[in-house]
């Protein structure tokens, strides 16, 4: 099976494990799980937990404890994405190749589907602890989870991305690596890290861990910011130019698209030669990171 192919195969699996942990549909209260489902089962690339899964297996981690640590990860993705496209904040119409939740929904049930899916994350993640009662792991994975998520992660960035819109003269790249290094890497860094944790891998391995995603969580970003302006609606799932259009200052906005096709292709390669220095090798996870740098979606 060529990587291509495993991808395929590997984000099935990655979904239907997600998935598995939605609420039902029932209750007076059944419109908002009609919501979190709506926005989980839009689809996307199923990154975050699909890194999870790999580096839990790159350190040997077996078994089922990682999964509810990979739905929430991803339901936590979902309800950042659902209130970004909010009239509030970025105002988009379509994400995923579907109207938004709060088009579907109304904006009232848009903002209650995203608290849902975040306080129903640490719902699910606490399923880990009746897959394995005796795993003292798993708070250290909660402590991660949160504190990524949150406000010294990637509620932080977004408080400074927001606040930085339209005042192109107060953003140098210090700051812009802020915000992508909250915004976006935090997640990515909390995926890879509970992976780890959860495989009981020792602390110097969870820091280069760490280290590896924060490479590849600002990478994805640069590339983001490329495919905003070399992407395609049909490709991406969401209209491009919304960054011109929100008129946000990005890498690409203050050094150009071959700097920042460059530093993308430089910080995977460096995110690469770190996983190389682990004593255990995945060579799918390799391939992943690699195929963020040209990827088109
Ligand atoms: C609203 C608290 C709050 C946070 C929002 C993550 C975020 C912060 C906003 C989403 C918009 C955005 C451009 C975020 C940067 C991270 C990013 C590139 C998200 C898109 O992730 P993909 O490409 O999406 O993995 P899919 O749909 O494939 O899951």
């Amino acid at each position: 099976m060529n990587f291509e192919e495993e991808l395929v195969e590997k984000t099935a699996e990655v979904e239907a494990i997600v998935l598995s942990y939605l609420p039902k549909t029932e209750g007076f209260q059944n419109t908002i799980f009609s919501a979190m489902e709506y926005a989980v089962t839009a689809g996307g690339k199923r990154l975050r937990p699909l890194l999870m899964l790999e580096t839990y297996e790159l350190f040997g981690g077996e078994g089922r404890v990682i999964e509810p640590f990979m739905a929430a990860i991803e339901f936590i993705h979902t309800y950042s994405l659902i209130h970004d496209d909010l009239p509030a904040m970025d105002d988009d119409d379509y994400r995923r190749g579907r109207l938004t939740t709060h088009k579907v929904y109304g904006e009232a049930m848009g903002i209650l589907a995203g608290d849902a899916l975040l306080n129903y994350a640490f719902e699910t993640a606490a399923n880990a602890f009746a897959i394995s009662p005796v795993d003292t792991n798993i708070g250290r994975a909660f402590q991660i989870l949160a504190a990524k998520a949150g406000v010294y992660g990637m509620i932080g960035g977004q408080v400074v991305d927001v606040e930085s819109e339209k005042k192109h003269s107060e953003i140098n790249q210090e700051k812009l690596d802020f915000i992508y290094d909250l915004k976006t890497g935090a997640l990515i860094e909390a995926a890879m890290k509970i992976g780890a944790i959860l495989a009981n891998a020792s602390e110097e391995e969870q820091n280069i861990t760490e280290k590896i995603a924060s490479k590849v969580g600002r990478a994805f970003q640069i590339q983001d910011d490329i495919l905003d302006i070399t992407g395609t609606q049909d490709e991406l799932g969401k209209p491009i130019g919304s960054d011109e259009k929100n008129e946000k200052v990005t890498y690409v906005s203050l050094n150009g698209v071959e700097e920042a096709r460059k530093q993308v292709e430089l910080l995977s390669k460096e995110a690469v030669e770190l996983l190389e220095e682990l004593p255990r090798t995945n060579s799918f996870l390799k391939e992943l990171i690699l195929s963020l740098i040209y990827r088109r979606k």
